[in-house]
């Protein structure tokens, strides 16, 4: 789906859009087929290790995660994209429909961004823990997680459900308008966040949405996720593209091409080498890997 000339008025000048019902059913069920898998492996591991006892073995997606993260919280190492490295998983970073939404932004030539995760937020009566963390990240703009090198890179955040993000849910929440604004300086307390000083004094939208939307967001649009008080897990994907070519902001870890209308040769569509640049960066890091906010 391309976006129409209001929709791409309306990132340009809020500086976040949902695109909905920009996705079908099909371009995510092999990622939730294989993301259940690996659940379903890394839980039978852990009871093996007599740290969970019951599998819930018939709980849908939604819920699956938090009955085993409730046993035992080590159930999420390993799970980001980075980390456990699914085939479904590469496929999903280049389609078709989520590239054709990025190019009605940023043109015909996509790099998929090195700085992007998978999250499941767990219910919060689940959690022993509050306050900022991976899955409650406090008030910040990307441009405060990337190298100040990229901060005139036109990056592009892709915040896309896998099951229901309701403000109950803790779905993301944004503070429009403030393209113009520019960087804002963040610093490291309790997460990377923008420095409480010059935070805007700006009422936050809710961006509640469903599998199958699409939420895009500037690089210097503040926002925030806030606790999940329902018991359902909230089910995200965070991924950036960019320009071929601009800076990426995380030079330590690897960027690939996904889209060249130019020179569709220099695509990676190769999930090995996707994996081997992985881990590569890992075993031989070189290159920053950092928050600018640190
Ligand atoms: O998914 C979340 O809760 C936080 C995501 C986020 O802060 C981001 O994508 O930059």
């Amino acid at each position: 789906m391309q976006l129409t000339v209001e929709q791409i008025e309306e990132f340009n000048t809020r500086g976040a859009l949902i695109a909905r019902g920009a996705l079908a059913h099909a371009d995510q069920q092999p990622l939730i087929d294989e993301l259940s898998q690996w659940i379903d492996d890394r839980a039978r591991a852990l009871e093996a290790e007599g740290k969970i006892d019951d599998l819930h073995e018939d709980a849908p997606f939604e819920t699956r995660y938090g009955l085993l993260f409730k046993q035992c919280p080590e159930i999420g190492q390993g799970m980001d994209i980075m980390h456990y490295r699914g085939r479904a998983m590469f496929e999903f970073l280049r389609n078709e429909n989520l590239l054709d939404l990025l190019e009605s932004l940023l043109g015909p030539e996509l790099t998929c961004n090195p700085i992007q995760h998978l999250r499941s937020k767990p219910p919060q009566a689940y959690e022993d823990r509050t306050g900022p963390s991976f899955h409650n990240a406090p008030w910040h703009q990307d441009a405060g997680v990337m190298m100040p090198e990229a901060e005139g890179s036109d990056v592009v955040t892709c915040w896309l459900p896998l099951a229901n993000a309701t403000v109950a849910h803790g779905c993301m929440e944004v503070l429009p308008g403030l393209v113009e604004t520019g960087y804002l300086r963040h610093q490291a307390a309790g997460g990377t966040t923008i420095v409480p000083d010059i935070m805007p004094d700006i009422e936050a939208t809710p961006l509640e949405c469903q599998r199958g939307d699409v939420v895009l967001m500037s690089r210097f649009t503040p926002h925030r996720s806030t606790p999940n008080l329902t018991d359902e897990c909230r089910w995200s994907l965070d991924l950036r593209y960019q320009p071929t070519g601009q800076h990426t902001g995380r030079t330590g870890h690897p960027d690939f091409i996904v889209r060249s209308r130019r020179d569709p040769a220099c695509e990676l569509s190769d999930y090995n080498e996707w994996c081997r640049l992985w881990v590569d960066a890992f075993e031989n890091p070189r290159g920053f890997v950092g928050h600018r906010g640190e």
